[in-house]
């Protein structure tokens, strides 16, 4: 099984904020003494970073998810809830953040270099936080926001000065075991090299490294042989050295075919060349041919005959023998030059460390639309601001229904509600997908002038001019007295009676001694109270 991945998807989670508490503070003589329930403490974000120490994203290729610890709930007596640990993931240099969609979002290059992909949640507050002197012991508290849930794709570009490219068998692994301490494996059959190789030369005083990547074929751009998948790998290099068979005894091919072949695919694969840091694409990199296997007599003939053609396109031809080793020593001080030269050149341009496009936060705005899905109207608002504060409501709580409430109407949500057509009772749905919430909306008029926005004559106030005329007003006082009148003779036939008894307690014909109702009594006038006669 091959021990060597160079792209996978990482599923992050940032840890969970800490729900806050709501507690009311007691020492002795003071039950009450007021909110005192702490916030919750922040969630872990998982953040990779680059580390000298790995070379191969091979672990997240077994263990794709990972999850950060979550903050704890905020406590009573003022204490806070701790903070989630952030979970901080190694990757190889050269690590290339990407969204699913293929958007860089980060260049990972340099010891040190990191990236936060899923940040975790806030803590919510606590009631000693959310109070005010208007609002001086809060009932509730907010609930801790979930970390985000980010899917990201890593990819490993090596970094290497130096890049061998060519057709399978040309003899690259050959070469880097012969011009490095790299020992990679080398045999007499295509495709013997499935991953990247990387070698490091000394030439003189110059130091460099060296990249061998599987081979290239015909149509690799389509997807043939191990395709242009590895070339990813010599984005970065500044050299491309193509090393060509001059030894092979398939028919058709020359080392000037051959050329053209891997050239035609180079320009094929675009990479993401010019996204990150506006790099130089491959084709216009500089670049050396190399003919292999002189030590074969006829390889030397064919060599010699090619070598003015390749001379005449301008371009730099070092015959050598990676097996006999001749031709080795120039051919590394010539790259050890071209090396230097592009450092020298390069050297003036600030290099393009990381490269962050984070999403562009616009904290205080939000947008109301209007829209309608299976002929079904509504009006979605979505902003960072009122999105949160919904994932922190505890819905169970109507004081925390009307803290949100208050939040969102002095943030001017009801008002662009009015002015986006909304009306009392409009389904109101704030953010989207899964986690969005509904409402019925009831509008908390402040003034009312937020009504006079439609045309004119539509104001609903004039609506309702159920203002009682004077007929109507002395019918209803009279209708008052009537029923007055009508009460008090009621009492008045009661009193006469002069019985104040409950029938339901006592039954005056089947216990005659206990006839004395019970209620008042002052035992003066015998059975029964009469009371004003
Ligand atoms: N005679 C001779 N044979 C060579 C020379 N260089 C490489 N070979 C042979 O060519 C064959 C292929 O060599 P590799 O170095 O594996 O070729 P490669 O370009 O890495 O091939 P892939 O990894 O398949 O792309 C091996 O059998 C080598 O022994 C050379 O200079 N002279
Ligand atoms: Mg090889």
């Amino acid at each position: 099984m091959a021990t060597f991945v160079d792209r996978v998807v990482l599923h992050a989670t940032g840890g969970d904020g800490g729900n806050g508490c709501a507690s009311i503070h007691r020492e002795k003589f003071k039950p009450l003494a007021g909110p005192d329930g702490g916030t919750g403490g922040r969630g872990g974000s998982v953040i990779i970073v680059v580390d000298p120490q790995i070379t191969t994203l091979l672990e997240f290729h077994h263990s794709p998810h990972w999850h950060a610890q979550s903050g704890t709930q905020g406590m009573g007596n003022y204490r806070q809830g701790s903070s989630g640990d952030d979970l901080v993931l190694g990757v190889p240099d050269g690590t290339v953040v990407k969204s699913t969609d293929g958007v860089v979002l980060a260049d990972l290059v340099g010891l040190g270099a990191r990236y936060v992909v899923a940040p975790g949640g806030h803590g919510g507050l606590g009631n000693f936080s959310l109070a005010s002197p208007r609002r001086i012991a809060p009932g509730f508290a907010l609930l801790g926001e979930p970390g985000e849930e980010n899917d990201v794709v890593l990819e490993l570009k090596t970094i290497a000065d130096v890049a061998l490219i060519g057709f399978p068998s040309a003899g690259k692994s050959s070469l880097i075991a012969a011009i490095s301490a790299a020992r990679p494996k080398i045999a007499d059959y295509p495709f013997t090299t499935l991953i990247p190789n990387l070698g490091v030369v000394q030439a003189g005083s110059s130091r460099y490294t060296v990249a061998d990547v599987p081979g290239l074929i015909l149509g690799a751009s389509e997807g043939k042989g191990l395709g242009l998948e590895f070339l990813r790998h010599i984005e970065r290099c500044s050299v491309l050295v193509h090393v060509i068979d001059c030894a092979t005894l398939e028919p058709d091919r020359d080392p000037l075919s051959d050329l053209d072949v891997i050239e035609a695919e180079l320009a094929q694969y675009g990479g993401d060349v010019g996204i990150d840091g506006g790099r130089v694409p491959l084709t216009e990199r500089l670049r050396m041919v190399v003919l292999n296997k002189i030590d074969v007599p006829e390889a030397r003939d064919l060599a010699d005959m090619v070598r003015p053609e390749l001379e005449a396109r301008g371009l730099q031809v070092f015959e050598i023998s990676a097996a006999s080793h001749e031709g080795l020593r120039p051919l590394t001080f010539a790259l050890a030059a071209l090396v230097e030269k592009h450092r020298r050149e390069s050297a003036d341009i600030v290099p393009t460390r990381t490269v962050l496009r984070p999403k562009a936060v616009d904290d205080a705005g939000f947008t109301v639309s209007r829209r309608e899905e299976a002929g079904r109207e509504y009006f979605q608002i979505l902003g960072t601001r009122p999105e949160r504060w919904v994932r922190q409501t505890q819905f169970s709580n109507d004081e925390a229904v009307g803290y949100l409430a208050d939040r969102l109407a002095r943030l001017g949500v009801e008002e662009s509600l009015f002015a986006a057509g909304a009306v009392a009772g409009a389904e109101v749905v704030i953010g989207s997908g899964p986690s969005a919430v509904v409402f019925d909306w009831e509008p908390t008029l402040l003034t009312g002038s937020e009504l006079l926005g439609g045309p004119r004559g539509t104001d609903l106030r004039l609506e309702q001019h159920a203002r009682p005329t004077r007929l109507d007003k002395r019918k209803e006082y009279k209708d008052r007295m009537d029923a007055k009148t009508e009460a008090r003779a009621e009492l008045w036939t009661e009193r006469e009676a002069g019985v104040w008894t409950d029938d339901d307690l006592v039954d005056p014909a089947q216990d005659p001694g206990e006839a004395e109702a019970p209620g008042w009594s002052d035992g003066s006038t015998g059975a029964g109270t009469t009371i004003g006669s």
